[in-house]
């Protein structure tokens, strides 16, 4: 039997000072994605896109929460759908808030997963330790149960990630408090100066042990700007000397071989800020890799 694939856009960019990922699910499927993911001989489904409530409560610390939690919640029932179908989701930013609303199900349904977090950012922030406000910076910290709740707890009973089972990679801009924060939380993280050291190949091979070890398999969330800024450019918050593509594209093609992915988030891209869809086209053909495109 083919194997069920269900993608779910979400146009939201409320978490992020930077308006425009909300256009990042049409980016990706310009990018091919789509058809890519057909001709792989995978049985999709595209569900569309979720949209934004146009007003909402706000406060300083939690920058347009009510309209986060809402299409969070919005996500959560979609994605638990698709996992009840038999369905592999594919989920198409928006910032990265969403990830909270995604992986939320995804550990309801499987109970033990592991995360894979590929950004340069922690997203480890709470209500407390933010300094910006922005909810796209607090989503891993949420499945994880390290705060804010109110993102994750849809009245479903939140089964959170144990930190134990997670892992960041590529990290190079990731504030003071959530760097103590993830310490004392025991994420693993595999920053980038540390992938210098010891390649990519090492580290996402360390990183799919720790995500596979007791679980049923693990989640990837996927932020574009992991990558290097020359080679994607079309993100709100760049940070120099990221990933190369060829990094990235040996990590999810390492993470594709293992069979043990469950679910995937691709997330930040901007075409306000792009160039040619370059950065559309990159997360398009990063998802094909996740899934099994090879090169030969
Ligand atoms: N850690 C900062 C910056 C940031 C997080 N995620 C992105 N930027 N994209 C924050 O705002 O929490
Ligand atoms: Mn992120
Ligand atoms: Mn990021």
């Amino acid at each position: 039997m083919q194997k069920k694939i269900e993608l779910i856009g979400v146009q939201m960019d409320l978490g992020a000072s930077k308006r425009g990922v909300s256009m990042g699910p049409a980016a990706i499927r310009y990018g091919g994605v789509c058809e890519g993911i057909r001709a792989l001989g995978y049985d999709l489904t595209d569900k569309g896109d979720l949209l934004c409530l146009t007003s909402g409560e706000t406060s300083e610390k939690l920058r347009n929460y009510q309209q986060v939690v809402d299409i969070n919640q919005r996500l959560y029932l979609s994605t638990m759908e698709s996992l009840q179908n038999g369905a592999l989701p594919i989920i198409l930013g928006g910032d990265h808030s969403i990830a909270a609303g995604s992986i939320s199900a995804v550990s309801k349904h499987y109970k033990q997963i592991g995360i894979i977090w590929i950004d340069a950012h922690g997203d480890w922030n709470d209500e407390f330790s933010t300094e910006s406000g922005n909810m796209h910076g607090m989503p891993f910290s949420a499945v994880c149960g390290w705060g804010p709740n109110l993102m994750v707890d849809f009245g479903q009973g939140p089964v959170f990630v144990d930190p134990k089972h997670c892992v960041q990679i590529g990290g190079r801009d990731i504030d003071t408090e959530e760097r103590i924060r993830m310490k004392k939380a025991g994420v693993t993280v595999f920053p980038i100066n540390v992938i210098d050291k010891l390649g990519m190949s090492e580290v996402i091979e360390q990183a799919i042990n720790i995500a596979c070890r007791d679980t049923v398999g693990f989640h990837l969330s996927f932020d574009i700007d992991a990558i290097t800024p020359e080679a994607a450019p079309g993100t709100g918050t760049v940070v120099h000397s990221g990933l190369t593509v060829r990094e990235a594209f040996l990590a999810v093609e390492t993470i594709s071989e293992t069979g043990k992915m469950l679910s995937m988030d691709m997330v930040e891209v901007n075409p306000i800020l792009d160039i040619r869809n370059k950065t559309g086209i990159l997360a398009s053909e990063l998802i094909l890799s996740a899934l099994g495109k090879v090169v030969f």
